[in-house]
């Protein structure tokens, strides 16, 4: 077991080596993804943290840097020219932002806000705390910020409850969630040449039907300079996320926690404090599904919620936001639908429901950060053995499968030699499983 573990780690490492840049950050995975990715960046500076501090500091600093006037921060930050991604910064156009960076190019949407108990996690992993504290000191305000943009600006309503406007804003892009969004629209055909397909097997990717959807809600934003107000009142696309809030919810607690250990910072700790329990109250109030026994998303342009469980439904348990009561009913719904003894824990997308796809992308495969985020929420909420098992399958199916993006959930695929599936050598995989197993 110890050598085995030695052995996945030196792997891992060797993974995340490769793939950092002279930037001073991680690409996700060589030739499918060559810039910066928000939440990525967070889940990779955990696994640095175990064995290169410097580089887990840089990742978080590049991407802070790119940081908007706003206190927005970019989905993707596009460092260099590299032309083998479709869409690049000449599609995305942030500059119509007029508080846009200067410095940077980059998207105008945002990813799941994971930099806040990033940073905590850092500093619970490093044995020279003073060291951390200090770097996280220089870092937090930015992070605060980002927090005060959500509340601001992405809450129309004033519920507590903060929207996405498009699909690559909640990192899971083609889940079958959106499918009823999809419905309610007829983009028009776009012409493009997608690069994503010509380096993973375009049955594990998403269609060019839904590739003309994402680009089309991103027109409607570049209309209206990425005006959040316009986006609010005008995308076909508006949604509650169970997984982008609920990242929020555990990051207002980490930055709580964080400035509470600096001291000082009242005003700050009072206003994180009055949307932390505003915002947990409308969680369970809004996005919890009685019938369904999980949470679900909420489509606010069309006023109802998208009832369907992915495993979005479940990342609540890592925030904290369920009651005992309630978190008992959410295991039991993910056991029954996920957790038969022919599935590896956890898929993306329930494999009862016929949109479920053991192979394509996030309409059903099993996706590490997602599992990682489960074993913590499960740990804390006393499910032991689940989380074992969690756990235990992250690391089978990667020893087994390789570092890649995605995985089968089905312990048989029918297939004789088993592959992970998407992009290979992908950062946060070895990230976190270096993490799991230290953890
Ligand atoms: C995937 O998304 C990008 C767009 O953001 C793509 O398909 O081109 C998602 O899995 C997302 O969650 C992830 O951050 C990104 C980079 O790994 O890839």
């Amino acid at each position: 077991m110890y050598v085995m573990k030695e052995n996945i780690i030196n792997r891992a490492i060797n993974v995340l080596d490769a793939n950092f840049q002279k930037g001073g950050f991680t690409i996700p995975s060589k030739g499918l993804y060559p810039f910066q990715w928000k939440w990525d960046s967070g889940f990779i500076a955990v696994g640095l943290a175990h064995y290169n501090i410097d580089h887990a500091k840089k990742e978080i600093e590049t991407l802070l840097n790119a940081q908007w006037d706003n206190g927005f921060i970019p989905h993707i930050v596009f460092h260099t020219d590299d032309d083998s991604y479709f869409p690049g910064h000449d599609f995305h156009r942030s500059d119509l932002h007029p508080l846009s960076s200067k410095k940077y190019k980059s998207t105008g949407m945002t990813q799941p806000p994971v930099t806040a108990f990033v940073l905590q996690d850092m500093l619970n992993i490093v044995d020279d705390k003073e060291d951390m504290l200090n770097f996280i000191k220089g870092q937090i305000d930015k992070v605060y910020d980002n927090h005060v943009y959500f509340y601001e600006n992405r809450d129309p309503q004033n519920e507590g409850l903060v929207y996405i406007y498009h699909n690559w804003e909640s990192g899971t892009d083609n889940s079958p969630v959106w499918d009823d969004i999809w419905d309610t629209m007829n983009p028009p055909e776009y012409t493009f040449e997608r690069k994503d397909t010509t380096h993973v097997d375009a049955s594990q990717r998403p269609s060019k039907r839904e590739y003309d959807h994402y680009l089309y809600i991103i027109d409607i934003a570049k209309q209206n300079n990425y005006d959040d107000a316009k986006i609010a009142e005008l995308s076909p696309f508006l949604v509650q996320d169970p997984l982008f809030n609920a990242m929020l919810i555990k990051s207002n607690k980490a930055l709580m926690e964080l400035y509470e250990l600096f001291g000082g910072n009242e005003d700050k700790i009072a206003y994180l404090r009055k949307n932390q329990e505003r915002s947990i109250a409308a969680f369970n109030q809004k996005l919890w599904d009685n019938e369904l026994g999980a949470y679900v998303h909420y489509d606010m342009r069309n006023d109802k919620p998208i009832r369907h469980v992915s495993s979005s439904s479940f990342s609540p348990l890592f925030a904290g936001i369920p009651s005992k009561e309630r978190a008992e009913v959410l295991v039991n719904t993910m056991m029954d639908r996920f957790g038969g003894d022919d599935k590896y824990l956890c898929a993306s997308f329930d494999p009862t429901d016929n949109r479920f796809n053991p192979r394509k992308y996030w309409r059903g495969p099993v996706w590490i950060n997602m599992n990682w985020m489960l074993y913590r929420g499960l740990k804390e909420y006393g499910y032991k053995e689940i989380a074992a098992r969690v756990q235990n399958d992250s690391i089978e199916l990667v020893e087994r499968d390789g570092f890649f993006e995605y995985f089968d959930c089905r312990k048989d695929t029918g297939e004789e030699i088993r592959k992970g599936y998407g992009g290979d050598n992908f950062s946060w995989t070895a990230a976190l499983i270096i993490d799991l197993l230290k953890g």
